[in-house]
């Protein structure tokens, strides 16, 4: 389901019989779904409409029942479970250095110390108001603005996909007080004002302008995307810094410097450190070091995949995978140490993944996925490509092919055709090198 009540409604239905909800991405492939059903052993899905009537031999396949909202609302509870804070709550599929997603459980507990944390930090009232435009099946979306805004008695108004018009247009009449995206909505918007008279964006900027609250996150937010929505808007946007394992760890303060490049401190009750390669902490600023994170808000498990639940904490911290600085006082994000983590659109895509799907067309015989700069995206998604002998790949035909098979947000946006893929010593496709050739 898209973001709608019928999604709040069933979420918490969920929640509050003691279920695990999984919430799924409306446009994801099939082979997509198939594997997080299969992964997360689902027994019962709940799809409206089209959406429904797409999945129906899906889940016959895998044997799970398929309802509509309507077929399980009720007027009336009964017998609900006592539930325990420590009970499983969300399943939510994140992509990683291995093949393919992995499903992070949390439970009422960690879902509980994400929210508070930001109700606090960031002052949520019942009086805010703030727009949901951003996926439903992801942790901003669905703990940041919708589980917050719920948690605070506040207002969310619930849009199934970022219609920018749409948007602008609440914006202008000044319905809304607080506004969190991903850098790439900011950079639309601020793309979109190039295709609009001038007095209709002052209109725009006119609305953001009193909000109480402007926030970025989920990908890094460049200095100087900053310092254009400052310029615009007169907003200082507040970065921070999340995972789907964790919720938010580190965030610019709502009070004082909001320091641009920079993503801030822990926030209330959550524990973050530097470590070294050899798990020792770093004390000294400017040195850099995997982000590492200790609190309730921290994940329980990998459904079903116990080995890389134990490797992913060394001594009790969970290991993010995030290399950082501190930087006068304040956590500056360098990068991932993995080069198969990219971030394109605040969405986080396994190099892995892309090309295990690539490598099954009949013409390609090598693959290597890469992210480069994007001001955009963030990162964009580039495929090193050789084709067996004598066979031709367009693009425009490798797009065509991919529909289907992977997201849209997955599919390569650049195809490289080479002879062969550059190699080390061990026989190990050496990414870095591919890199240069762009
Ligand atoms: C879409 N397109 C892309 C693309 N995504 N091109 C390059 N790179 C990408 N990543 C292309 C499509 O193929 C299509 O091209 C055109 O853009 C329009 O597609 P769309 O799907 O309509 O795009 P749009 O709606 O504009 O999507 C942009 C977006 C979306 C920013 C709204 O990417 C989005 O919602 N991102 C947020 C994801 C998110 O919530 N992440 C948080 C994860 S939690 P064509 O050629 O077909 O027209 C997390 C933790 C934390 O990270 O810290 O928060
Ligand atoms: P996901 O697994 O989709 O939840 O994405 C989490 C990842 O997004 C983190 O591990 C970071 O790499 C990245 N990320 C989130 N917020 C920021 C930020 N403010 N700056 C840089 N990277 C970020």
């Amino acid at each position: 389901m898209p973001a709608s009540l019928d999604y709040v409604a069933t979420m918490h239905g969920v929640w509050r019989a003691g279920g695990i909800a999984i919430p799924l991405n409306v446009s994801s492939a099939v082979s997509e779904l198939n594997h997080y059903l299969t992964c997360a052993s689902v027994t019962r899905m709940i799809a409206n409409g089209k959406y429904r009537e797409s999945l129906v031999d899906l889940c016959a396949d895998l044997n799970i029942e398929l309802v509509s909202v309507d077929d399980v609302i009720s007027d009336t509870a009964s017998d609900l479970p006592t539930l325990v804070p420590e009970r499983r709550a969300m399943m939510l599929f994140t992509s990683g250095t291995t093949n393919k997603p992995k499903g992070v459980v949390s439970t009422h507990k960690t879902i509980s110390a994400q929210i508070t944390t930001l109700i606090e930090a960031w002052s949520w009232t019942e009086d805010d108001i703030i727009p949901l435009f951003l996926p439903v099946h992801h942790i901003h979306g669905i703990i940041n603005i919708l589980s917050c805004g719920l948690w605070a008695g506040a207002t969310v108004h619930l849009f199934a996909k970022f219609d920018i018009p749409t948007i602008t247009a609440e914006i202008i009449t000044g319905t809304y007080n607080v506004f969190m995206a991903v850098p790439t909505i900011y950079v639309k918007l601020i793309q979109y004002f190039d295709t609009i008279t001038d007095a209709e964006v002052q209109k725009i900027c006119d609305g953001f302008k009193p909000m109480r609250l402007n926030i970025s996150g989920s990908a890094a937010c460049p200095v100087k995307l900053f310092n254009q929505w400052r310029d615009l808007t007169g907003q200082i946007l507040l970065e921070r810094y999340g995972m789907t394992e964790i919720g938010m760890g580190i965030s610019n303060p709502y009070n004082g410097e909001r320091r641009a490049g920079h993503v801030g401190q822990p926030l209330p009750g959550v524990e973050a450190k530097l470590f070294d390669e050899e798990h020792n902490p770093i004390t000294e600023e400017n040195v850099p070091g995997e982000i590492r994170i200790k609190g309730d808000n921290v994940f329980l498990e990998y459904w079903d995949n116990e080995k890389a639940t134990i490797e992913s904490f060394v001594d009790g911290w969970f290991c993010t995978g995030d290399v950082a600085v501190i930087d006068n006082g304040y956590y500056r994000i360098m990068g991932r140490s993995s080069i198969d983590i990219i971030k394109s659109g605040g969405y986080k895509l396994s190099a892995l993944e892309i090309e295990g799907v690539l490598l099954t067309h009949d013409d390609i015989i090598e693959v290597a996925v890469i992210g480069t700069e994007d001001e955009t995206w963030g990162e964009s998604v580039v495929a090193f490509v050789a084709v067996a002998d004598g066979r031709q790949l367009e693009y425009e035909t490798l797009k065509e092919w991919c529909n289907g098979k992977m997201s849209s947000y997955k599919i390569p946006k650049t195809l490289k055709l080479i002879d062969a893929l550059p190699r080390n010593a061990m026989g190990k496709v050496t990414k870095p090198d591919l890199k240069k050739l762009i």
